[in-house]
Parts: C-alpha cells; sequence; structure tokens
C-alpha cells in the first residue's frame, strides 16, 4: 500500500489547518496587519527562500530526469521571486542583511537536513512547503492593497498547477516506497506543518531594526 500527498491531508487534517489559517493571514485579507508585523515576515521569508532555493536545487540533484522540467521551471520562478523580494524590502525601506530569527533557522535547518532522506521524503516537503502558501493565501479570499500582489504570488492559478506537479511527482515517488520511507514521508509533512504555523507566528516577534 503507497501513501498519497492527498491521504496525508486527510489523515492530518488539524496540522494542516494550523499550517495554512492563521491571524497573520486574516489580518492581511482584511488591512489590519501593523506594518512591523508584515515586515518581519518579509524580511524572514526572503531570507528563508534563499535556503529553500538551496533546497529544491538539491531536490533537483538527486530526481530523476522525467521530473527536471518542473523543478527547474520552480527554481527559475525562484529566481524572480527572490528579486521580486528585494523590490518590495526597498520599497519598505527594510534591511535584508539582517539575522534570522529562531524560527527561521529551525526552518532552514530542517530542510538542510531532509538531504539526508530519500527523494519521496523530500519531494513530499517540497510539495508541501508550496502547498501551504498556495493554501495559506487563497484561504482568507482577496486581499487589500499593499497585500494583494503578495497573495496573489502564491494563490495564482499557475502557482496552483505548479504544486499540483509537485504533488503528482511526490506521488510517484511514494508509490513505490517501503514502509520505513512513507514514515519518513509523513514525518516530513507533519514537520512543515508545524514549521509553517511557528513561521506565521514568528511575524508578531519583532526584532528592534524593523
Ligand atoms: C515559510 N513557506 C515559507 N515561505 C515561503 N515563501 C513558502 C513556504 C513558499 O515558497
Amino acid at each position: 500500500m503507497g501513501l498519497t500527498c492527498q491521504q496525508l491531508l486527510q489523515k492530518h487534517p488539524q496540522a494542516w489547518q494550523e499550517a495554512t489559517i492563521h491571524p497573520f493571514l486574516q489580518e492581511c485579507q482584511q488591512g489590519t496587519i501593523q506594518p512591523q508585523q508584515f515586515n518581519t515576515w518579509l524580511v524572514q521569508d526572503y531570507l528563508f527562500v534563499i535556503d529553500f532555493t538551496r533546497f529544491l536545487a538539491r531536490i533537483l540533484a538527486i530526481a530523476p530526469p522525467h521530473n527536471f522540467d518542473i523543478l527547474l521551471a520552480g527554481l527559475s520562478a525562484l529566481k524572480d521571486e527572490l528579486n521580486w523580494f528585494q523590490t518590495k524590502a526597498a520599497e519598505r525601506q527594510l534591511q535584508l542583511n539582517t539575522d534570522k530569527q529562531p524560527t527561521c533557522i529551525e526552518y532552514c535547518d530542517y530542510m538542510q537536513s531532509l538531504s539526508a532522506t530519500p527523494y519521496a521524503a523530500q519531494a513530499t516537503a517540497l510539495w508541501a512547503i508550496e502547498l501551504a502558501y498556495n493554501q495559506g493565501w487563497q484561504l482568507p479570499g482577496a486581499m487589500p492593497p499593499p497585500y494583494t500582489e503578495f497573495a496573489d504570488r502564491w494563490g495564482n492559478p499557475d502557482f496552483t498547477t505548479y504544486v499540483d506537479f509537485l504533488e503528482q511527482q511526490a506521488d510517484a515517488a511514494l508509490s513505490n516506497a517501503s514502509e520505513e520511507v512513507q514514515q519518513q514521508a509523513t514525518a516530513a509533512f507533519l514537520n512543515v506543518a508545524r514549521l509553517e504555523k511557528d513561521f506565521w507566528q514568528m511575524a508578531y516577534t519583532v526584532t528592534s531594526d524593523q
């Protein structure tokens, strides 16, 4: 019996809800988020995406060649995303050359540690990381400016299609996975869910230079 991404979502609804529904996103949708909190998230997410890019590059290095199309498109989109983060930070006069907060460090360290796990577990983590933002930014409904473009970046239909492809790739890798590998993939899913929840909460821990 294989494991699928949909089964992970069905078996762990609470963990996934906490990853994708948070006051931070609701306050963006209501336009009531404090700029300091939004800016804290923005800077920390830029630092996260740098390490996430490295994570995706390591996945590419062990992926079957028929997965290259999707993964290379993902890497290319991340190149644009990093440049976009720099533009957004400059607009808000934010210093990107800053320390990671403990939660951001933990998440980045966790992505690093996944390189010791089989491809199926890494592909599952990649799917979960992207789905968390795809659903998280979509669920509250349309967001007012200046948050519209943030919600669109991860909530747009092309990004949803990309996440669907990541799901297919993870499912294919999981389809012939041993019990042990399935457990590693489940652990990856649950760790991503927990770290996503913590990452939203981190926005409320404002550091002095933001
Ligand atoms: C914390 N999770 C976090 N940041 C992101 N930018 C994504 C997922 C989606 O790439």
